[in-house]
């Protein structure tokens, strides 16, 4: 159960995945929860409003943070690809969040960055928040910003935020890479439920991953945050060796921790 219930939770990125996922979670940690895309989510149901807004549009951001207590960001370009579009959303989007979430005294907000902010570390390293960026692509970068962002806006105005660094959130593990980087949606819930009810958040980066015995992320550093995990990749283990290949470790793509997205590009604009 939540500890503390918001008047108005904005959610980004609300027709994507992720955000489908939490529609429903999300629900429990507010009374009334504004559900925002630059696509369509569909009619507001009881205890939602909806209002569609881009990103980039600096105007529509700001109407859409009007009123809210705090903002969970998940929307954004989510994978690698062009400059074009990843900058539009990802790095002009978030600085229209922040700008707006200053202008309305949103006090937190809890951000989705990405492993991808460190993808090139090794499979074979463990690395803590203190660990310097390693970005494996432009995605990659665009999250660093996000996550340099969100640490400007802490340091010259207390907006706190949690910078979590989600791995795989899917419903399953698709492959041997995700046994390690796997995050549940009910795990990602309650790692998004710890960053708005612990009582001093500050500027935190957290790797958002389940429990899985196989791990590259020590998140010894984000104790205050309270966050425990209650999911498993291990349960898939069986079913995702037997339908997979032993990886070929002269591949980056099974050397690095961020997997294909080492190797993606470059894109045409
Ligand atoms: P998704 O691609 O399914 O959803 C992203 C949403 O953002 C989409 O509904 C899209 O319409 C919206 N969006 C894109 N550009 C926009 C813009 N300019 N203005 C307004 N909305 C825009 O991605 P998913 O999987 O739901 O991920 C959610 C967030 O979590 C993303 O920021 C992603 O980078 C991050 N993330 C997700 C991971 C995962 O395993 N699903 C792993 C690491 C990070
Ligand atoms: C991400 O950042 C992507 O948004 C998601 O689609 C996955 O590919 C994930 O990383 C991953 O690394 O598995």
């Amino acid at each position: 159960m939540p500890l503390q219930i918001h008047d108005k939770l904005l959610l980004t990125g609300a027709a994507g995945a992720l955000g489908k996922a939490l529609r429903t979670r999300l629900k429990a940690n507010c009374k009334v929860l504004r559900l925002s895309d630059l696509n369509d989510v569909g009619a507001a149901e009881d205890g939602e409003e909806v209002m569609q807004a881009d990103l980039g549009d600096a105007q529509a951001v700001d109407r859409a943070v009007a009123g809210v207590s705090a903002i969970v960001h998940l929307g954004g370009y989510s994978v690698e690809g062009p400059f074009a579009p990843i900058l539009q959303a990802n790095i002009v989007g978030a600085y229209n969040l922040y700008e707006a979430a200053r202008k309305h005294g949103v006090r937190r907000v809890v951000f989705a960055s990405s492993n991808h902010v460190t993808g090139f570390y090794r499979q074979c390293d463990t690395i803590t928040a203190d660990h310097p960026p390693r970005p494996d692509g432009l995605y990659g970068i665009s999250k660093a910003f996000g996550e340099d962002l969100s640490r400007f806006y802490f340091d010259r105005y207390g907006i706190e935020t949690a910078c979590v660094r989600i791995g795989s959130s899917f419903p399953e593990p698709k492959d041997r890479r995700m046994l390690a980087t796997w995050l549940s949606y009910d795990d990602l819930h309650r790692l998004i439920s710890a960053c708005l009810d612990t009582p001093v958040l500050g500027h935190s980066i957290i790797f958002g991953v389940s429990d899985n015995a196989v791990t590259w992320w020590d998140n010894s550093r984000a104790k205050h945050v309270g966050y425990r995990p209650q999911d498993s990749s291990d349960v898939f283990r069986d079913a995702v060796y037997a339908r997979t290949s032993a990886p070929d470790l002269s591949d980056p793509a099974a050397i690095y921790q961020g997997g294909a997205f080492v190797k993606a590009g470059p894109f045409e604009q």
